[in-house]
């Protein structure tokens, strides 16, 4: 708790030193959800680590893990937006909210594999989909990888009929939400942190995650069945705050960009190895996991929602297309 406090207390401070303009040393803070050493922790440590070899030690960022100062992912983004806080990693489900180019990726089973959700990512539209985060106010810095997300409850999910009636949680997007209607849920907009409880209540039934999450956020304890229903694939996105990158010098700027970009590599590798030994330990712990082997009757329930939000993505889609033939 005191550690907790210095920390705020020490956030705070960043934001009013933000103020003073150019140091010889500029503190930068960086907001995430996740615990330490989950795999997305690890690579903005790894972000920040670059960030002050590449700036000559100019630039100290700062990682706020478990989402001690800023709460929720729409917090982080407002903050962010405000200058607040420097930077944060959030995943597209809840910056979707701010910037509807991102809701693309709420389109269900929108993309066949992660293979081909990178080919989209690093293409340029990718590119186009992070300088475009500028009309919300933020510099959009890499992509991460979050796997696909599934369900998962504290009754037994065997296949779709399963969802009917439950209420489960999902990040605060209203595509994300109706997306959970359609497919016989209940949705109930929750920030992470407050699931537990809930789940332990029973004031809802279920989310959905992909199985790093519902490892290390501990919704397993309570949620006893997950069905790799694989219905969505959200990235993640590190940005940073465009008041605070406007007062950054040239050097510093290609430092925080050059750090970004090789984080990437350092987040996927550990991305792949944490999420095949978290299914392998929900299944040690006893969760009953049930592979979905045909999605088709998922897709057939969310199909009017995906052909009403087509027209909206006409030129992201042409990009997903063409990612999709790149074999
Ligand atoms: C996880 C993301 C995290 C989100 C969370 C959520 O890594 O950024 O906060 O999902 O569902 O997969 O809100």
């Amino acid at each position: 708790m005191i550690a907790f406090c210095l920390r705020l207390f020490c956030g705070l401070l960043l934001s009013a030193w933000l103020g003073r303009g150019a140091l010889a040393q500029t503190e930068l803070g960086l907001a995430e959800v996740h615990r330490r050493g989950y795999p997305t922790e690890l690579a903005v440590e790894e972000f920040a680590r670059l960030a002050h070899t590449y700036s000559h030690g100019t630039l100290n960022v700062t990682v706020f893990p478990d989402g001690e100062i800023t709460g929720n992912e729409r917090t982080a983004v407002e903050m962010v937006q405000k200058g607040t806080i420097a930077f944060a990693r959030v995943s597209t489900g809840a910056l979707g909210a701010f910037n509807a180019r991102l809701n693309v990726f709420g389109l269900p089973y929108l993309f066949e594999s992660q293979r081909h959700l990178w080919r989209f990512l690093e293409g340029p539209y990718g590119r186009k989909m992070l300088d475009e985060l500028a009309s919300s106010g933020l510099v959009g810095l890499c992509w991460y990888d979050a796997g696909a997300r599934s369900f998962y409850a504290r009754k037994p999910l065997k296949g779709l009929a399963n969802l009917k009636g439950l209420r489960i949680r999902t990040q605060s997007n209203p595509l994300i939400m109706r997306m959970v209607q359609m497919l016989g849920g209940d949705p109930v907009p929750l920030g992470t942190g407050q699931v537990p409880g809930a789940l332990e209540n029973g004031s809802i039934d279920g989310a959905e995650n992909n199985a790093p999450s519902l490892l290390a956020l501990g919704h397993y304890r309570f949620a006893r069945y997950y069905l790799l229903n694989e219905h969505l694939r959200l990235p993640e996105v590190l940005f940073m705050s465009k008041v605070v990158w406007d007062r950054m010098s040239a050097e510093q700027r290609d430092a925080i960009r050059r750090a970004a970009q090789e984080s990437v590599a350092f987040q996927r590798e550990r991305w792949d190895a944490f999420e095949a030994e978290a299914l392998e330990t929900l299944v040690k712990a006893g969760v009953e996991v049930v592979r979905v082997e045909d999605f088709e009757p998922f897709r057939r329930a969310v199909k009017k929602l995906v052909d009403e939000e087509t027209p909206r993505y006409a030129e992201a889609l042409r990009a997903v297309e063409a990612a999709r033939r790149k074999r």
